[in-house]
């Protein structure tokens, strides 16, 4: 069996387009190429004529979109000697700061709010061995206690203001373009601390030949697209946030943000202007969705396309669909949403909404029948 054509991670992928140092040890774990799905059901069952695709970014190592940031910022780390990272998370960055750091062989240390992080991301930062610093306080308070740690200690910070995170995120709209062989009309995400949406902009950007030199601060312009743009067009961008967590509709940061979606329980977003120039320069909006919408959403796309994406992710679905429905996004568009987080992270959330569904039967034939009959009369109805 040969390994030739192995895929190794979306450095060894892009490096021609990443600001790292020649020869830096590229960190990864094969994270990149995910799987764009093309939804049939849903739509179908909505109603809603739209060509329809998730990148599901839940299917990177650690089980998120961070992957691609964190490969990128831990490999520039490790290239400056760095012997440890630090950030504050909702959970997904710690989970994929700890695996990264694991895999080079640094130490990481992980501010968490103290309760309200999905059970999966905890659990993964721990068994990745990061040291786990719970704080009677939320992201944003967890963010600022960081930026005045790293003046203090030789830590390197891994949250999306590294600008080595949003260049590795980018990767997510060249895979795209590839996939689709143009931009898509319209691509819809849900922001939180608005690293994300900052990203997809720049990698759509470099697609369509069109950058800023001051897009990396660090490269001098290597990071460039060489060549020949790869797309005529950029997106229309569209970011969702919890109605409880809304600051870039309050146009001001919000102080408690509230939300059943932990990981965008974010109230203070450090990337403020940057998604603000995404939205703008795209013709785009930003607009919030009540829990329960985000929710409804999530068991929506696992019931009908078998998508399981956790309760953040499906905003950028729920969005989609209320801004499809009132013709916002219109008929007949070519859509991508970006689903950010698997499902299985966050299990607590999936099984609280679906309780009713769990039956509890005798380990008897009869029994069994007479439940599994009652089933088949529901569906096949
Ligand atoms: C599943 O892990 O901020 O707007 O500390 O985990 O780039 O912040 C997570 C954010 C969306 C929002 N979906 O992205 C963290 C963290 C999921 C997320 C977002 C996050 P940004």
């Amino acid at each position: 069996m040969s390994a030739a054509n192995r895929y190794t991670g979306l450095i060894d992928r892009y490096r021609d387009r990443l600001p790292l140092p020649e020869g830096a040890r590229a960190v990864s774990l094969g994270e990149g190429a995910t799987p764009l799905i093309r939804l049939e059901n849903l739509p179908r069952r909505l109603g809603l004529e739209v060509e329809w695709y998730v990148k599901f970014e839940g299917l990177n190592p650690t089980g998120s979109f961070k992957d691609r940031g964190m490969t990128v910022a831990v490999s520039q780390a490790l290239a400056e000697g760095r012997r440890a990272v630090v950030c504050a998370s909702t959970g997904n960055t710690s989970a994929s700061a700890a695996a990264y750091a694991a895999r080079a062989g640094m130490a990481a240390f992980v501010l968490i709010p103290e309760g309200r992080i999905a059970l999966g991301k905890l659990a993964q930062a721990v068994m990745h061995g990061a040291r786990v610093l719970q704080i009677q306080g939320n992201f944003d308070q967890g963010l600022r206690l960081v930026r005045a740690l790293a003046e203090e200690l030789p830590l390197a910070i891994v949250n999306s203001i590294n600008p080595y995170r949003l260049q590795g995120q980018k990767t997510i709209a060249f895979e795209i373009v590839e996939a689709l062989g143009r931009a898509p009309d319209y691509h819809t995400l849900p922001v939180g601390n608005a690293g994300n949406i900052s990203a997809h902009w720049i990698g759509y950007s470099e697609s369509a030949g069109i950058w800023e030199t001051g897009a990396c601060t660090h490269c001098a312009g290597r990071c460039l697209l060489q060549g020949a743009p790869l797309t005529d067009r950029r997106p229309v961008m569209v970011g969702y946030q919890a109605r409880g967590a809304a600051p870039f509709l309050q146009g001001a940061p919000v102080a408690e943000p509230e939300t059943v979606a932990t990981a965008i329980r974010i109230g203070d977003p450090q990337s403020w202007n940057q998604a603000w120039a995404a939205v703008n320069e795209s013709g785009g909006w930003f607009d919030a969705l009540d829990d329960e919408a985000i929710l409804a959403a999530q068991r929506l796309l696992a019931e009908t396309e078998g998508v399981f994406c956790e309760p953040a992710s499906a905003a950028a679905v729920a969005g989609a669909m209320r801004d499809l429905e009132r013709g916002r996004i219109p008929a007949g568009s070519l859509l991508v949403s970006t689903l950010t987080g698997h499902g299985l992270k966050d299990p607590d959330i999936a099984l609280r909404q679906t309780e009713g569904r769990l039956l509890s039967v005798p380990a008897e034939l009869a029994a069994v029948r007479e439940a599994v009959r009652a089933g088949l009369e529901e569906t096949c109805a």
